[in-house]
């Protein structure tokens, strides 16, 4: 089958975005519109949820069906629709506060689940709708009037979290790098099951100093595997700072079945029915 030629201009929304000038989340906006274009599937057959936060406003920056919700639930509105409606490309998108902070335990869950859906957080490692308080992937030393001395906690690591537990797709990429995060996202959405990709996202505003990632994100000096342990391995001696596919799993999808038109629910809508 031919795919339709798509353009990303038409997975974009007429609504200028508010962020700031710089903010790496322009960077996303555009290779997640290049990665639906590539995808091949028109706007009317893919849904982009969020929470809350700068990262969060992305749905309305897109011309597909978006529910910009309630913060740190994406995912759980996510995984609703894809098992309502299989037959739509569902994203969940995020920041580090949103989806590693009040939404952690909705993340843990979501990998282990496998629902069929991608799962992209914009991570700037900073509160950055709220004017910079520290999140879960901050420094322990980050040194702020909102933090003096730092926090003194030890990051949250989420592609370790992820790995552990049972994501089935899982990546790291820099928003500078438009056509590696393009290329990226369109291989986790084409991934069965759940796919999680960590997005470094500089927040140009309360963290002026992550304008130097660019000089510091590097290739990972492992390959891509299937191997949990191997993937494990890696991400043991992680800088926070490699990027690319980490792992690529084969775990079957949660709800295959339902997908598959074997299972009846209709008995069950109707010992529900008011
Ligand atoms: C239940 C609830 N608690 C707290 C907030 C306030 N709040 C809004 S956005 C946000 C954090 C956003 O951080 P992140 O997800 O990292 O997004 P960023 O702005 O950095 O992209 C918080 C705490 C809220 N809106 N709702
Ligand atoms: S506050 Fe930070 S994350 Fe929010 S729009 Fe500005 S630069 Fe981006
Ligand atoms: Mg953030």
């Amino acid at each position: 089958m031919t795919l339709p030629k798509l353009k990303a201009s038409q997975f974009t929304s007429d609504i200028t975005p508010i962020w700031c000038p710089g903010c790496g989340d322009f960077h996303v906006l555009m290779s997640i519109t290049k990665a639906l274009a590539n995808l091949g599937r028109p706007p009317e057959e893919i849904a982009v949820i969020s929470g809350i936060g700068c990262s969060s406003r992305i749905p309305a920056y897109t011309n597909c069906y978006g529910f910009h919700g309630v913060h740190g639930r994406s995912l759980a509105v996510a995984a609703g629709l894809k098992v309502a409606r299989p037959d739509l490309t569902v994203m969940a998108m995020s920041g580090d506060g949103d989806g590693f902070s009040i939404g952690g335990n909705h993340f843990l869950h979501a990998c282990r689940r496998n629902v069929d859906m991608t799962y992209v957080v914009m991570d700037n490692r900073i509160y950055g709708m709220t004017k910079g308080q520290p999140s879960p992937t901050t420094e322990p030393d980050w040194d702020t009037a909102l933090s003096p001395g730092g926090t003194g906690l030890s990051p949250f690591h989420p592609l370790v979290i992820a790995l552990a537990s049972g994501a089935n797709f899982v990546a790291r990429e820099f928003s500078g790098n438009i056509k590696a995060c393009t290329q990226t996202i369109k291989q986790a959405v084409e991934h069965p099951g759940f796919s999680f990709v960590q997005i470094l996202s500089p927040c140009v505003t309360f963290r002026p100093d992550e304008k130097e990632w660019k000089t510091q994100v590097h290739d990972a000096s492992v390959p891509e595997t299937d191997d949990p342990a191997r993937a494990a391995r890696r991400i043991m001696t992680d800088d926070g700072m490699n990027v690319g596919v980490l792992f690529r799993g084969d775990r079957k999808p949660y709800f295959a079945s339902v997908r598959d038109g074997k299972r009846d629910l209709a008995p069950l809508e109707k010992a529900f029915e008011i």
